[in-house]
């Protein structure tokens, strides 16, 4: 019986020797080899400055990372050149790698399969502050045809279009257009500007206001005191001389100036 029971324990001390280095093994079973990511890098489209930090994950996990050291790269194909690293665990393969850069989620994945070395651009977009549209104008009331110098102030980091509404359904996509309204009217224009990050429309618009020509008192229509007017500038006798009471385009405002307000006035003359 003894020799048999010494025989038992043995046995045992074996089976639970095989079991225990079996378990040992499992707890240090190796982690799968790593992969490696290369390639370009940018932010809002433009190169990342060196020390731009990369880094990947697994299941929001960080897995490993790198600084950049050059703009626009980080590794490459060298044997010596650092790549990213991602050291996955067990259960990683064919998991997606994600990436950040400089804490901003990348636009690209890669899939994790240990040993493999990728080619992956990376890209990312800082979100900035919405556009907000914005303009001037070099006058915004006067006797039409007129001329308007319109200036894009918007506050909009690089603009991708523009597009000026003159608010007579005329419109353009200049930068700083020059635009001519030849019809008196009330006119709101709008300036809608767009970049990457949004866009936007001025509100609520610049009112324009071009009166008649020769509606020096601006009611709308050229009347008795339009004529007047013209008549006192002639002698002298206005505050001021205007210069769009030249009707007759020779420089000054005179006798034929007022001559002429007064016959389109009766009707004898179509236009000033
Ligand atoms: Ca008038
Ligand atoms: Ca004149």
């Amino acid at each position: 019986m003894k020799e048999h029971k010494g025989t038992y324990l043995r046995f045992s001390f074996i089976i639970f020797g095989i079991l225990g280095l079996v378990a040992l093994a499992g707890a240090v079973l190796p982690p799968p080899i790593p992969c490696e990511v290369y390639g370009s890098i940018s932010i809002n489209g433009h190169d990342a400055p060196p020390g731009t930090v990369i880094n990947a994950s697994i299941d929001n996990q960080s897995r490993g990372s790198i600084t950049t050291t050059q703009a626009g790269i980080f590794g490459g194909t060298g044997i010596f050149v650092a790549r990213l690293t991602v050291r996955g665990i067990d259960g990683d393969d064919g998991k997606t790698i994600a990436f950040s850069i400089n804490d901003i989620l990348a636009n690209e994945t890669v899939v994790f399969h240990g040993g493999t070395t990728y080619h992956q651009n990376l890209t990312a977009r800082i979100p900035g502050p919405n556009p907000t549209a914005h303009f001037t104008v070099n006058r915004s009331i006067g006797l039409a045809p007129v001329t308007i110098l319109f200036t894009d102030t918007s506050n909009c980091v690089n603009t991708m279009s523009r597009l000026w509404a003159f608010g007579n359904g005329n419109t353009s996509a200049l930068e700083n257009p020059a635009y001519t309204y030849r019809k008196a009217g009330n006119y709101t224009a709008l300036l809608t500007v767009t970049n990457s990050t949004g866009t936007n429309t001025t509100v609520p618009g610049q009112n324009i206001t071009f009166y008649p020509k020769g509606d020096f008192n601006h009611n709308w229509e050229v009347d008795i005191g339009d004529v007047t007017l013209v008549a006192y500038m002639v002698v002298g006798r206005a505050p001021v001389i205007l210069p769009d009471a030249d009707f007759n385009d020779n420089g000054f405002v005179d006798i034929g100036d007022a001559a002429k307000i007064a016959w389109f006035k009766v009707g004898k003359v179509k236009e000033l």
